[in-house]
């Protein structure tokens, strides 16, 4: 694990249909993140929150969608910062919604290609964003992240280029239960892994999360955990603006963090689609806290072996 953090705030919420998203970073920082990693030993940097300049609207033939131009802009903008900060230390990008991983993920691939790395990504969502710009139908572009990192079609020209798509086989998406029968249909045909809830309540999400670590370890890659906010239950986890029933518990969560932290790849994370302006009393900024507390390393006892193998 890396020993420096560099906070990222990445105030996007074009990419969703509620206001809000953009106080995310802020909420954070409220709710003591930096002095929390400070705590448990790590330096802390706080880069601020990034901004881009005024952009000309964009038209798609898909009318649908909404600020085209603008998170193309971001997504620029937080590839360039995810592939500097790569090599600094660990980046840990701040929602912002969930279009800022089309830029973190970019990249940091970016970087892991330069580095001779291969990188994996688990992707802990209620959905797979997965989304093409054609296929999208609320055209909110915090649906197609996963699609345009993974390579899939229809984004050139629109979106930045990619140094190099991101291997669908390298991609774990854990807690998926709002799917669109196009993401569906795409995600049956490809090669990307993805448990829903009824794995998670078949297998455990412990030995799923699991399996995919032993591969990331089998293959010496290292790891990008991208955490969107409703992944979570919303009676845990009110503050997101897509809330989903039936989400992880507050223990299933943990363990998928403590599991993280105990395999010791992971190199980057994002932290998506905290609505404070939805949130009850800050609690789910604070939950949110302890949970990269616990994938940075806070543990409740020592262990002598690691707990995921
Ligand atoms: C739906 C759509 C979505 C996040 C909601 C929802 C997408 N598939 N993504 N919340 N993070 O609008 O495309
Ligand atoms: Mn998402
Ligand atoms: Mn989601
Ligand atoms: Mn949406």
């Amino acid at each position: 694990m890396i020993d420096t953090c560099i906070l990222i705030g990445a105030p996007v919420e074009a990419g969703t249909g509620r206001r809000g998203a953009d106080m995310g970073a802020r909420a954070f920082r409220c709710a003591r993140l930096a002095e929390t990693l400070s705590d448990l030993g790590l330096a802390v940097r706080d880069a601020g929150a990034l901004a881009i300049g005024p952009v000309a609207p964009r038209a798609h033939p898909n009318a649908a969608i909404r600020d085209l131009a603008e998170i193309a802009a971001w997504t620029e903008l937080i590839e360039a910062t995810a592939y500097a900060a790569a090599g600094q230390g660990m980046p840990i990008f701040l929602g912002g919604d969930h279009s800022l991983s089309a830029g973190s993920i970019a990249g940091i691939n970016r970087r892991a290609i330069e580095d001779g790395r291969e990188l994996f990504v688990l992707w802990l969502d209620a959905h797979p964003d997965f989304h093409t710009l054609e296929s999208t139908e609320s055209g909110n572009l915090h649906g197609v992240p996963m699609a345009y990192v993974t390579g899939r079609p229809g984004f050139e020209g629109f979106f930045p280029p990619l140094a190099a798509p991101v291997k669908p086989e390298n991609v774990c998406m854990v807690g998926l239960r709002s799917v669109d029968p196009a993401e569906r249909a795409a995600l049956e045909a490809g090669r990307i892994t993805v448990h829903d809830m009824r794995a998670i309540d078949e297998t455990g999400i412990g030995r799923l999360v699991g399996a995919f670590l032993r591969e990331v370890e089998a293959r010496d890659g290292i790891l990008h955990v991208s955490f969107d906010v409703d992944f979570l239950d919303p009676e845990i986890a009110p503050g997101v603006g897509t809330t989903v029933p039936g989400g992880a518990t507050f223990r299933e969560a943990h363990l998928v963090m403590e599991m993280l932290h105990d395999c010791g790849r992971v190199r980057s994370l994002d932290v998506v689609e905290l609505n404070p302006f939805l949130d009850d009393r800050g609690r789910t900024a604070l939950l949110l806290v302890d949970l990269i507390a616990s994938l940075m390393g806070r543990r409740i006892l020592d262990r002598p072996t690691r707990s995921w193998s």
